[in-house]
C-alpha cells in the first residue's frame, strides 16, 4: 500500500500543465436539440463531473473557471446547455464548475445582480481565476472558442444564428463574456439596479472602459452561437430606465455593484451537473 501511495504522489507531481492548445478540441460541431433529452441521460454522459465540477485527470488545467448562468423558468434551455457545455469544456481541458443562479419569486428579473451573486458565492467554494457570464439559451458551436480569461475582458458571442452571425454593434458585451476575478472586482462587478430586460451588459462595458480596459473577441468563425428560440419571459419586461441609467454609470459604478450587493441565499443545492444557488435578490425600489 505504501509503495502504491508513493507512486500516486509521484504521478501527481509529474503531472504537467495542460498544453496551450488542447488536442481534444474538434472545431465547429453540429449541434442537436432533442426535445426528449433528460437530465438523467446528460448525467450518464458526464460521469467525471462531480457536483458540477470537473478537473482534467491527466494534466494540470491552465485556469480554474466558474461558469455563471442567471436563471428562472428556463429548465429546457438549461438542459440543452448542460448537454453541450460539459463536453465542450472538458475538451478544453479546463478545471471548471457550473453555477446556476436561480432567482426566487416572481418579482422582475435582474440578470446583472444574479451574476454579482454568482461571483460572490462561487468565491466561497474556490478562488476561481476566471468567470464566464453565460445566458442559459446560448450554445457555443465551436470549441476553439476558449472559455478562458485573458489580459482584457473577453466577449465570446461574436455572432449568433438569429442575427445572421454578425456582431450587433461595436461595444456589444451581452450573451457570454469572460473576465478574470481581478478585472471584475476592479469594475465593482455589474450594477444591481437594472431590473428587467436590457442595458446591464452596456453598463458593464462602460465600467471596464472607465478602467481603461478594452474588449477582445475570438475570430468571427469561432465566436458562433446558437440561441435556442424563445419569446420575452414574463417578469423580464423591457427596462425603460436603461438609457437614463447608462448616462450615469460613470458616477454610479463605484457605489452600485459588488460592494452594495445585498441578497439572501435561500438554498445551495449541489446537483451532479451544476451548483444551484437559489437567491432572493429583492425587487425594484
Ligand atoms: C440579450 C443578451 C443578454 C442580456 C439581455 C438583456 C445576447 C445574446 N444576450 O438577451 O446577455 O444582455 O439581452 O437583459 O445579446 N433569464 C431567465 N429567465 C427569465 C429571463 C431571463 O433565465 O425569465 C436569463 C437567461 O439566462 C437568459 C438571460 O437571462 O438567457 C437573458 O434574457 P433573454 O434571453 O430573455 O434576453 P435576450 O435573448 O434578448
Ligand atoms: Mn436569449
Amino acid at each position: 500500500l505504501e509503495s502504491e501511495m508513493i507512486q500516486s504522489i509521484e504521478e501527481q507531481s509529474a503531472k504537467e500543465t495542460c498544453p496551450k492548445q488542447s488536442p481534444l478540441r474538434r472545431g465547429a460541431i453540429k449541434l442537436s436539440f432533442d426535445p426528449s433529452l433528460t437530465i438523467g441521460q446528460v448525467e450518464r454522459e458526464n460521469g467525471e463531473v462531480v457536483e458540477g465540477q470537473y478537473n482534467p485527470s491527466d494534466c494540470i488545467a491552465r485556469q480554474s473557471v466558474a461558469i455563471l448562468i442567471p436563471h428562472r423558468n428556463r429548465e429546457k434551455h438549461l438542459l440543452y446547455l448542460l448537454h453541450h457545455l460539459h463536453p465542450f469544456l472538458q475538451r478544453q481541458q479546463l478545471h471548471y464548475a457550473i453555477y446556476v443562479i436561480h432567482q426566487a419569486g416572481v418579482a422582475t428579473f435582474n440578470r446583472a445582480k444574479l451574476l454579482n451573486v454568482g461571483y460572490l458565492e462561487a468565491l466561497n467554494d474556490h478562488s476561481w481565476d476566471c468567470f464566464v457570464f453565460h445566458d442559459v439559451d446560448l450554445v457555443p458551436e465551436n470549441d476553439h472558442n476558449l472559455y478562458m480569461c485573458d489580459k482584457q475582458p473577453k466577449h465570446l458571442v461574436v455572432g449568433r444564428n438569429s442575427t445572421g452571425y454578425k456582431l450587433r454593434y461595436k461595444g456589444y458585451f451581452g450573451g457570454v463574456s469572460a473576465m478574470t476575478k481581478e478585472q471584475f472586482f476592479k469594475v465593482n462587478g455589474f450594477p444591481n439596479t437594472y431590473w428587467g430586460w436590457g442595458g446591464e451588459d452596456d453598463d458593464l462595458r462602460i465600467r471596464l472602459t472607465l478602467q481603461k480596459m478594452s474588449i477582445i473577441r475570438p475570430a468571427l468563425e469561432v465566436g458562433r452561437y446558437t440561441m435556442v428560440f424563445h419569446n420575452r419571459d414574463n417578469g423580464n419586461q423591457i427596462n425603460k430606465d436603461r438609457m437614463h441609467l447608462l448616462r450615469r454609470t460613470h458616477q454610479t459604478w463605484k457605489t452600485d455593484g459588488l460592494n452594495s450587493c445585498s441578497y439572501k441565499v435561500l438554498s445551495v443545492q449541489r446537483a451532479p451537473l451544476y451548483i444551484n444557488v437559489t437567491v432572493d435578490v429583492g425587487r425594484p425600489e
